[in-house]
């Protein structure tokens, strides 16, 4: 079976999730994880990566690939593969998308969610937007359900994008309105100056990695790993408790050539 189809959906039996996670060559010595940008229309993920791809060294990241209207919406997804360095001495290569935000594209969403490493929600920090964030969690928390992924377990940070506005709505609130869970790592953003994205992506690559003690003693391939205990849900009707190992050491990012 290839690797694109091996992944439960476990529709008829909604409490038993499974994951598959990260991909990994003992050949190559090297780990892939695929982090999905997720939430509302343009609320700045396509910006992030646009950020990254032009502030890191050109032989660590790949081509941007993006598929936009002309109104610069994205339509199926972007794609940004990224070399992140040694980690426990296995590559760990960056396999960075976005899902476009629109409300009608969920198919293409659901598409580019499969086999999700980790998850960037993006929330935008205008007020005017508070139900597209909110509307954007159900959203995600449906689509990680119907691939047979538990959101509440899945490697996830929350950024808070255009802080630089006037007005945008305080953290504080942000958070409470959203019910963004303690366990959940925040970072304030303001991806057009390119403030906040590069704490952000590797703050959720740290997440991802905590799970990996040591690469080299998992198996060829996917297998499954998720976060250990459940976290307090986004969702008014989820479980909660509390979480996880600590933060391993990852590489830094480098800087443009
Ligand atoms: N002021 C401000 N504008 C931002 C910020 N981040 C993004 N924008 C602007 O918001 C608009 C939408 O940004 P995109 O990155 O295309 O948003 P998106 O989330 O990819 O949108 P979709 O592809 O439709 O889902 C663009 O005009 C950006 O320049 C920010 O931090 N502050
Ligand atoms: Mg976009």
């Amino acid at each position: 079976m290839s690797s694109d189809v091996a992944f439960t959906v476990s529709v008829t039996r909604p409490t038993r999730y499974t994951r598959r996670v990260p991909l990994v060559s003992h050949g190559r010595r090297e780990l892939q994880l695929k982090l999905v940008y997720y939430g509302p229309g343009l609320g700045g993920k396509t910006t992030n990566l646009s950020h990254i791809h032009g502030h890191s060294r050109a032989d660590h990241r790949g081509k941007l690939i993006s598929l936009m209207t002309e109104a610069e919406r994205t339509l199926f997804f972007d794609l940004l593969p990224m070399e992140l360095g040694l980690f426990r001495d296995y590559r760990v290569r960056l396999h960075l998308c976005t899902v476009p935000g629109q409300i009608a594209l969920d198919t293409t969403r659901q598409l580019v969610l499969r086999n999700v490493d980790g998850i960037v929600f993006v929330v935008d920090s205008q007020r005017e937007r508070m139900e597209a964030n909110h509307e954007s969690i159900r959203n995600l928390w449906e689509n990680l359900r119907l691939q047979g992924d538990d959101p509440d377990r899945m490697p996830m940070v929350v950024q808070y994008n255009k802080r630089d506005l006037p007005g945008a709505t305080p953290v504080a609130d942000l958070r409470r309105e959203l019910s963004i869970p303690d366990g959940i790592p925040e970072f304030e953003a303001s991806a057009v100056d390119g403030v906040g994205v590069f704490e952000t992506l590797k703050g959720i690559t740290r997440e991802c990695l905590k799970l990996i003690p040591d690469p080299s003693r998992l198996p060829e391939g996917r297998t499954d790993s998720i976060i250990p205990d459940k976290r307090p849900s986004m969702l008014p009707e989820g479980g909660a408790a509390v979480r996880v190992p600590t933060a391993p050491k990852v590489p830094e990012f480098s800087g443009p050539t």
